[in-house]
């Protein structure tokens, strides 16, 4: 057993508790976040709320403070550190999830989803208890699947309508082949890269392109130096609350139920931030002078995508069931 001190606060006043960490061993007496966005995105909000919760809930025995803007490293590092401890806890997007955890590649399929409410049905059913127990096995706990909208391609060229549009651009894509191979099946040059890199690789054309939501288009300031943003919607990706799984499973059956539970009730608050900030967003953009189109023939891009599913499947022929799962769900 080892003693780490605790602040807490009682009625206003702050006093320090000698605390032992029991069964936690090792664990850290305050546990550090990761997040990739800036504090005023719906995702930070949302961690935000859980770190508050966690610390009254618990009258300061659990506290916790997530570490914003991508401070602690890229996502793909992120990934691993909480794996090993490095990071307790961290909101993912399963796009990089992929070369970690290969089951979750399933989410990154393009229009593999219906819709929003499709991907939520999906996560809150059979399809988010499938990845969970995939994400377990590689040491990390999935306690609640966050929103990400759909994403749509934007550029500094031209608007794009069809596949065609996207023949040689250069298009940043997250760090996970599946999208590489996605840009390549439309004619594009693929070049995966951090989250953080994009802004600058638009504005000095090491990039033509890149693609996202609405939120993090804005947020990220992309729409300043990549004025067309086309409405292909071609991945909707979910997001998962993420805790490393020692320090989760060191935890009473009572705090990882509470743990659980904020962590649940955080994304569903992140969900209703998330459709009031993506409009929001895209008022900004549009002010700003960005042309928005809608793109008439989404087909167009399905088939033209239809050897991303070939290629994922010839290498990994499990995802074929998984995505007969998500069809399954209405
Ligand atoms: C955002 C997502 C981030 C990150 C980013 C990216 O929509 O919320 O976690 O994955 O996209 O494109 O790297």
């Amino acid at each position: 057993m080892s003693i780490v001190w605790t602040r807490r606060t009682l009625g206003g006043v702050a006093v320090l508790a000698l605390v032992g960490t029991l069964a936690t061993g090792e664990a850290r007496a305050e546990w550090r976040g990761w997040n990739i966005h800036v504090p005023e995105y719906s995702v930070s909000q949302g961690m935000d709320w859980f770190t508050e919760q966690l610390e009254e809930r618990t009258d300061g025995r659990l506290t916790a403070k997530t570490f914003h803007s991508g401070v602690l490293g890229s996502q793909p590092d992120a990934i691993e550190q909480l794996r090993l401890g490095g990071i307790d806890y961290a909101v993912f997007n399963l796009g990089p999830m992929g070369p970690t955890v290969p089951a979750t590649n399933v989410v990154s399929l393009p229009f593999v989803f219906k819709s929003i409410d499709h991907m939520h049905r999906a996560m809150d059913g059979v399809v988010g208890d499938a990845l969970s127990e995939a994400m377990e096995e590689q040491g990390i706990v999935a306690l609640g699947w966050y929103d990400s909208g759909a994403r749509s391609f934007y550029n500094s060229q031209q608007p794009v309508n069809t596949p065609a549009d996207l023949e040689g651009m250069k298009v940043r894509v997250m760090n996970n082949d599946l999208f590489v191979g996605m840009i390549e099946a439309l004619g594009g040059n693929a070049t995966p890269m951090a989250f953080s890199e994009v802004y600058q690789s638009l504005r000095t054309g090491v990039v033509d392109g890149a693609e996202n939501n609405y939120p993090s288009y804005e947020s990220t300031g992309h729409y300043e130096v990549a004025g067309y943003y086309s409405l292909s919607e071609h991945l909707i990706i979910p997001e998962c609350f993420c805790v490393n799984a020692d320090l989760y499973n060191s935890l009473s059956a009572e705090d990882q139920e509470l743990v659980r539970e904020l962590a649940r009730e955080s994304a569903q608050m992140q969900r209703e931030l998330w459709a009031e900030s993506s409009q929001e967003a895209r008022a900004k953009v549009e002010a700003a002078g960005v042309e928005i189109n809608e793109v008439e023939d989404k087909t167009a891009f399905q088939e033209a995508m239809q050897p991303v599913y070939e290629q994922a499947y010839a290498q990994q022929p499990e995802l074929e069931e998984l995505v007969v799962l998500i069809q399954s769900v209405d």
